[in-house]
């Protein structure tokens, strides 16, 4: 069986005492007999508190970005080390928002995935098409060559630590959410392009989690999707009955 994952991605919200907030808003509504792993991702300032905080519960932190080299003079930059040093062990990479506005390429994504495995972190690697590429029939292309680039230098083993989350870009805080049957469709590719390089063990055992606009009236009915393993949630990550819905759907 697949780990079911949901993970909270807060992107740039939240201050210190709105982050402990959140936290103890979703200790208290979180379900605590769920099946699944329960993930969020504060800002960099916030990871240390939100690690301490959740230390005896069963959320874990994860950073929403690291810089692939291992340090030196990178103004502004976090390591993988640094991440480690505080207790957290998972890193999202190659988020849209970070391919679009801060150029991240498939070349330094993949610098990154290997950075992060060598800390012996685990990685929620997101990749997905934008709007025109769905239009000009694109996408399945788009995605694969995404997954080749950023994943494919990976040995069998590595796998296990990675997490993959489909995020169509036209979906991505816009309200517009894939349909069930269009991330079900893209999902079965997904796992159909793994399994070509890297055989059926590695393709059945990853969770392939969805993101773009997930909220509680819509999570219940995508997660039931056979090959769709979870969600990333953004905006609705920020509330925390919210959350707590999306999560029990899973
Ligand atoms: C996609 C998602 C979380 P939202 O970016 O990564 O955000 O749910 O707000 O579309």
């Amino acid at each position: 069986m697949r780990q079911k994952i949901v993970a909270g991605n807060w992107k740039m919200n939240k201050n210190a005492e709105e982050t402990e907030d959140l936290l103890n808003d979703l200790i208290d509504q979180l379900p605590q007999d769920v099946d699944a792993q329960i993930i969020v991702a504060p800002t960099f300032i916030n990871l240390a508190s939100a690690v301490d905080h959740l230390e005896f519960t069963n959320i874990a932190v994860a950073a929403q970005n690291m810089h692939q080299n291992e340090n030196g003079a990178y103004t502004g930059e976090i390591s993988a080390d640094m991440l480690k040093s505080i207790g957290v062990n998972i890193v999202i990479l190659g988020h849209s928002e970070r391919r679009a506005y801060f150029h991240e390429t498939d070349t330094i994504l993949a610098q990154k995935v290997t950075t992060a495995l060598k800390h012996d972190m685990t990685v929620i690697f997101c990749f997905g098409e934008e709007l025109k590429d769905r239009q000009n029939n694109q996408h399945f292309n788009v995605v694969e060559n995404q997954l080749r680039d950023g994943l494919f230098h990976l040995e069998n083993n590595d796998w296990e630590k990675i997490i993959l989350a489909y995020e169509p870009v036209w979906a991505i805080g816009t309200g517009e959410t894939a349909s069930p049957e269009q991330a079900q469709e893209m999902h079965e590719f997904i796992r159909e392009t793994i399994r070509k390089r890297y055989g059926s063990n590695v393709a059945e055992e990853v969770s392939i989690l969805y993101g773009g606009s997930v909220k509680p009236d819509n999570a219940k009915e995508i997660f039931s999707k056979p090959d769709v393993d979870g969600g990333l949630i953004g905006g609705a990550a920020l509330k925390a009955s919210d959350f707590a819905a999306i999560v029990n759907g899973v």
